[in-house]
């Protein structure tokens, strides 16, 4: 089973631990991005795992792309050129203090990426899977219109698509994430997002007419579910639900919806390390379980408990095998078997 992942790997610059950007005098590097994550989970997940980007000749591109092969990622198809590599600066939040995200990734080699750069048909040979996210068509026009040209030519060769709507309000404006996702997810097959992604790019709001305070809303989010499958007739929309007690202690779960019936997961209690990168190791356990034909139970759990353990890992990366993910799945959702 083979899945290609088309985005951007950016270099992560974090102050060590929970000092804040101005205490900081020294910064963790390591590597990150939406699409580059997903591809690492798979990797780790023992599926064949193709990154497609961008990424210039010099040391850090190599460094980036050096990182993608300790996990068994195949970078063949990752054209080399352009002066920069993405970098984003991260503080992570405790208590009352939100984490905080400062992008330096203006004019990086994949955000200048042209249509002559990639070579769909050649890329997408014996694929049964095609991953991106909002994030990648946010980062220029030419790249909003390559996706397209991506996705008309995973649907020509039957090849499922997935989409993660993440809206990234630093990148583009809701009208625009509108305007292009929508023309997108006329090719997706399986769309993830959460509460707010659905209200930021399509304004869809869960109906909280007859929920009460403290309530835990299933209900709420299997209405954003449906609609998002009534407007694009998606085979499987998935849904996280984040709700916080705490700033450090939170309950994780998601839904997924197959156009006729929603599937509520067990839900976990997080103590969250290193929340970066939670979501994509949710939709790579989503594709491990849909790739594998897992019944729409199972899935869902795949998807939260590799979400789950992430959320314990420091980095963007997560570092876990399909081994671990079914015990955890198996368990009682405390991670003790
Ligand atoms: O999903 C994780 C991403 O948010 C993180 O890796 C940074 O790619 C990133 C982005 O664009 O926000």
């Amino acid at each position: 089973m083979k899945v290609v992942s088309f985005g951007e790997i950016m270099l992560r610059l974090a102050p060590e631990g929970y000092l804040k950007f101005l205490q900081a005098d020294h910064y963790e590097a390591t590597f990150g991005g939406g699409e580059a994550n997903v591809a690492v989970s798979l990797a780790n997940y023992g599926i064949e795992s193709v990154f497609v980007s961008k990424l210039p000749k010099h040391e850090l591109g190599q460094c980036a792309l050096n990182n993608l092969r300790r996990y068994g990622v195949d970078t063949s198809n990752i054209v080399r050129g352009g002066e920069r590599i993405g970098i984003y600066y991260l503080e992570k939040g405790a208590s009352q203090r939100a984490s905080k995200v400062i992008y330096d990734r203006a004019h990086s080699a994949i955000a200048e990426a042209t249509i002559s750069d990639f070579d769909w048909d050649s890329i997408f040979n014996e694929v049964d899977w095609f991953h991106f996210t909002g994030i990648t068509p946010a980062l220029s026009c030419e790249l909003a219109d390559i996706c397209e040209i991506a996705c008309k030519k995973a649907k020509e060769k039957g090849i499922k698509i997935s989409c993660d709507l993440n809206y990234r309000k630093k990148l583009w404006s809701k009208e625009e994430a509108n305007k292009t996702m929508s023309k997108l997810c006329q090719y997706v097959d399986v769309c993830i997002a959460n509460e707010e992604d659905a209200a930021d790019v399509f304004g869809i709001h869960a109906d909280y007419t007859n929920v009460t305070s403290g309530e835990i809303h299933h209900e709420s989010y299997i209405d954003v579910a449906k609609q998002l499958h009534n407007q694009f007739s998606f085979s499987g929309v998935a849904i996280t639900l984040r709700e916080s007690i705490s700033a450090s202690d939170n309950n994780w779960s998601a839904i997924l919806f197959d156009g006729r019936k929603a599937y509520h997961s067990k839900q976990y209690k997080l103590r969250i390390v290193d929340r970066v990168g939670g979501g994509d190791s949710f939709g790579a356990g989503l594709i491990y379980a849909l790739l594998n034909k897992f019944d729409a139970q199972e899935t869902i759990e795949y998807a939260v408990a590799a979400s789950a353990l992430k959320h314990s890992i420091e980095g963007d990366f997560n570092h876990v095998s399909i081994e671990e993910i079914s015990q955890l799945v198996k368990g009682d959702g405390s991670g003790r078997v």
